[in-house]
């Protein structure tokens, strides 16, 4: 791949820093040229190492130039440092001293948007987990916690906004008659949480009265053009604040509290202390240009950064294998703040099928690695899916296992200990031990298993006796470099439910429950239940109470009757699924062997009880009546066979389309929402509805449906409604497809968030010539490489795009293998995040697993950034 491969750093290896910073001084002289950074460290030994005389070794970046660099008012000649690596090291210094270091740094040219960069007209920064070190020489590791003073110096008819962490202390005029602003973020913190904005931007402020009395100013910045976008975000902030009280205890610190939406961005967004810096399509919203599903990422990603204003900066990670000791947390902290604005059951739903397809597809692959991983060679490639959604899995069971108040002690205790420090997962598990006087050792495994569990069930029920027995079974497969697996202490909430459908009360050790957590903890264990009056149904694996692959051979009727009447509405949810998975396998078989598709589906029963009861949650309905995905069938596929996933799909939805015309159409028309839109739960549960229904109603052939939902696309007041008429015009081939689609983008192009979703629909389309198409998206006027966003619609939009992402002759491969290839220096972040269809290659049936592989072979051959070195040799290892 190139000359020297880079290698892994194992957790094994930590040591403590053997310097400390106690104060960080810095200077940024602004210009569309060359940035001119000043820092001054206040370094200090760290008493805690064990060597008096190791040197000062500072991480640096290959765009990082150093001008000069002084030990206190001492210039350093060039033979007393060395660079190497990137590193300036110098190996004689006092004990504490201050290093003065000059550095340029050319934001402009910055492609990998990471460091200090431009987007659009401003200069903007994301540090995490490594970008200080492409700013300035530095101990750029978390566990250096350091007091921030930051002054930058700017054009002010250029950049009459100039932020950074913490309160504004100083603002004046340079002798060249530039401006310049002093912040200062009283707080230490490591690097990674450092922050700049500079631009020509509006701003919303706003205040928020802290639980203690204080008023904490709050600012919204954007680019001019988007201010009217940010109310919703505005609210959300002050509700997430408040909830943080409520829920945790938690309150904000700083006086001032400021957020800044950015175009391009590599990631959601990012929590630095004081100023939160967000990719623009998680912050702004709008009931024309916004659907529904982007309004509530927002909500959830603008809490989401603001809980991590405790979990994560007051209590910072030790190193970076311990990320998901801050985003499994956080993140399981965000899911419970959208749980209670809105339906629990029915974020619980989107938040498990989520986890179902895309965090098993990962733990299944050759990136597979615990939630707390052993090594890395690039820490980019870490915030997956298993360090945020299993993460917060891990951290639910333990909320499981504690009980709510439980878990609030030991929160409180978390917090209490490690304010200010920078602690690992084992300190946090810790403080839930301590405060609960509970073992939790067996658990601790999860952090350092990686693979998902399967667990295996089957019952007994004795007549005689009314006994009934659960016997359980656990295995976690292999995953590089596990071949074997402990078990695993694994929560499984169960109840049990009479023939009849109602809930069977039972005995289990000594105590009557409707409903009980069982511990799970040996290779196989019996649990037995007594005092069950007749033969129950289990409902198992309530709520998703662990992050396992559940066996238990459920008959149809059992599953129909799950589905229609357990008191746990995700249970509800699990048995259709369970059920559509297993008509659609059927399906898969009989496409494969060239057989006509069977004409019967058991899901018309389940979904016209459904669609008749009154009483439900419309948007549990919606999620019930959603097949399972292309991308969950193939996570659960022995081979996966897209082109077979993708028929059985199409003809269950016509056959159940078909079967249930009628009450589509009434389910259509009676939820309709009235008023002017709101991103409200009802609204929003409505128009979910509405719109499955739609999708349905036109999939039956009707001249009917079609004529309605070309009038919906024409009609409609919000972005939900159009869009969704859009899809499905687009994806059932109206004839209207390309006449909507293009006036689509000629009403829109000027909103870069709503292109981004016409570039995604486009590339998705399946049509004969859907590679050319794709690749002519990428020539498009409005279309640019540098836009994360853009890209990632477009290939995005080419994976869900059967046809011609998984074509026979290989070209969707090799197309996408050109964008790696293409990014792998300019922003390896994204070009390493674009190889993750490819490492699938060895569940894909023969043919298509050959050809991706060709195509991953292909990338090894280039001279690859770490990034995508970790990602391709993995997948080839
Ligand atoms: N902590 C950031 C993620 C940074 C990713 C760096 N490659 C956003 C978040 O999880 O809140
Ligand atoms: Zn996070």
């Amino acid at each position: 791949m190139s000359e020297q491969n880079p290698s892994a750093i194992y957790l094994k290896d930590y040591k403590v820093p053997e310097f400390l910073i106690d104060k960080t001084e810095l200077t940024f002289d602004l210009d569309e040229t060359q940035t001119i950074v000043t820092s001054r460290l206040h370094l200090r030994r760290n008493p805690e190492s064990n060597s008096a005389t190791a040197p000062l070794v500072l991480d640096g970046g290959e765009d990082v130039k150093l001008i000069g660099v002084a030990i206190d008012t001492y210039e350093l000649p060039k033979e007393e440092y060395s660079l190497v690596n990137d590193k300036l090291i110098i190996t004689a210094t006092p004990n504490e001293f201050i290093l003065t270091c000059e550095t340029l740094i050319e934001p402009q040219n910055n492609t990998k948007l990471e460091g200090l960069y431009r987007s659009s007209s401003m200069f903007c920064t994301q540090c995490e987990a490594e970008g200080f070190r492409h700013i300035t020489y530095y101990l750029d590791r978390p566990d250096v916690m350091s007091v921030f003073t930051t002054t930058i110096i700017g054009d002010e008819s250029k950049y009459p906004v100039m932020l950074s962490n913490g309160n504004e202390i100083e603002r004046g005029k340079t002798e060249e008659g530039k401006t310049f602003v002093t912040w200062n973020d009283p707080f230490p913190k490591p690097a990674y949480l450092f922050a700049l904005v500079a631009g020509d931007l509006n701003v919303i402020n706003d205040t928020f009265v802290t639980m203690s009395g204080r008023e904490v100013a709050l600012q919204i910045y954007t680019e001019p053009h988007n201010i009217d976008k940010v109310d919703f975000a505005m609210d959300s902030l002050k509700r997430s604040m408040k909830w943080d009280e409520e829920v945790y205890g938690r309150e904000y610190d700083l006086d001032i509290f400021m957020i800044v939406a950015v175009d391009d961005f590599n990631m959601g967004a990012m929590e630095n202390k004081g100023l939160n810096i967000f990719n623009s399509s998680c912050l702004l919203a709008s009931p024309k240009t916004t659907t529904d599903d982007a309004y509530l990422r927002v909500e959830a990603v603008v809490a989401h950064e603001y809980f991590h204003n405790w979990s994560g900066n007051r209590v910072t990670c030790r190193d970076w294998f311990q990320l998901s000791l801050k985003e499994g947390f956080t993140v399981f902290r965000d899911q419970s703040f959208s749980a209670d604005t809105h339906s629990s059951v029915v974020k619980r739903v989107e938040d498990v099928s989520f986890l179902k397809t895309a965090q098993f597809a990962e733990d299944a692959g050759p990136m597979a690695h615990p939630i707390r991983p052993a090594s890395f060679i690039e820490i980019s490639n870490f915030y997956t899916l298993t360090i945020y959604e299993k993460g917060s899995e891990v951290v639910r069971m333990i909320h499981t296992l504690l009980g709510e108040e439980g878990f609030r002690k030991g929160s409180d205790l978390y917090f209490e200990r490690h304010d200010g420090q920078a602690v690992t997962c084992d300190d946090f598990v810790a403080a839930m031990e301590d405060a609960n006087d509970v073992d939790l050792s067996q658990f601790k495994r999860w952090y350092s298993q990686a693979g998902t569990p399967r667990v295996t069930v089957t019952d007994e029920y004795d007549e005689a006796s009314k006994t009934y027995r659960l016997h359980m079974s656990q295995m976690t497969p292999p995953t590089p470099g596990q071949p074997t697996k402990l078990s695993l202490h694994i929560p499984v909430k169960v109840g049990l439910v009479s023939a009849n459908n109602e809930p069977l009360s039972f005995v289990y050790e000594g105590n009557t429950h409707d409903e009980t957590v069982l511990h799970l903890k040996d290779a196989e264990q019996t649990f037995v239940f007594e005092n069950v009056t007749e033969q129950p149904v289990p409902s198992l694996l309530r709520e998703f109470s662990a992050p396992v692959k559940l066996n238990y051979d459920y008959s149809t009727e059992q599953l129909l009757q799950l589905m229609s009447g357990d008191a746990d509405g995700f249970n509800r949810w699990s048995a259709s699924q369970q059920l559509a998975v297993n008509e659609l396998n059927q399906l898969i078989v009989q496409y494969q062997a060239g057989q006509t598709l069977s004409e019967e589906t058991q899901l018309l029963k389940g979904f016209a009880t459904l669609l008749s009861d009154k009483t439900l949650d419309p948007a549990m309905v919606a999620l019930i009546l959603a097949l399972p995905s292309q991308a969950y069938m193939s996570e659960l596929a022995e081979e996966i066979d897209p082109h077979g996933i993708k028929a059985a799909r199409k003809h269950l939805r016509e056959l159940i389309a078909k079967g249930l015309e009628q009450e589509f159409k009434v389910a259509y028309e009676t939820n309709t929402t009235d008023g002017p839109y709101e991103a409200t739960a009802e609204q929003i549960a409505k128009r979910s509805l509405k719109n499955a229904a739609l999708a349905y109603w036109v999939a039956a052939g009707s001249d009917e449906a079609a004529s309605v939902a070309v009038r919906q696309y024409r009609n409609a007041d919000n972005m939900t409604d159009q869009f969704a008429a859009l899809s499905i015009i687009v994806n059932f081939d109206l004839p209207e497809a390309d006449e909507l689609l293009n006036a689509f983008y000629e009403q829109w192009k000027h909103e870069a968030l709503v292109v981004i979703k016409w570039l995604m629909l486009s590339a998705a389309r399946e049509q004969e010539n859907g590679l050319a198409n794709v690749k002519s998206l990428m020539e498009h006027p409005n279309f640019d490489i540098k836009n994360p966003n853009k890209l990632r619609a477009v290939i995005g939009g080419l994976g869900q795009n059967t046809q011609a992402f998984h074509n026979l002759d290989g070209s969707g491969y090799a197309f996408l293998a050109d964008q790696i290839i293409l990014m792998n220096k300019r922003n390896p972040q994204i070009a390493s995040r674009l190889c993750t269809p490819l490492t699938r290659w060895q569940r894909m049936e023969p043919e298509l697993s050959g050809l991706m592989k060709a195509q991953l072979e292909r990338i090894a051959g280039e001279d690859l950034s770490k990034d995508v070195y970790e990602v391709v040799s993995k997948s080839l290892a």
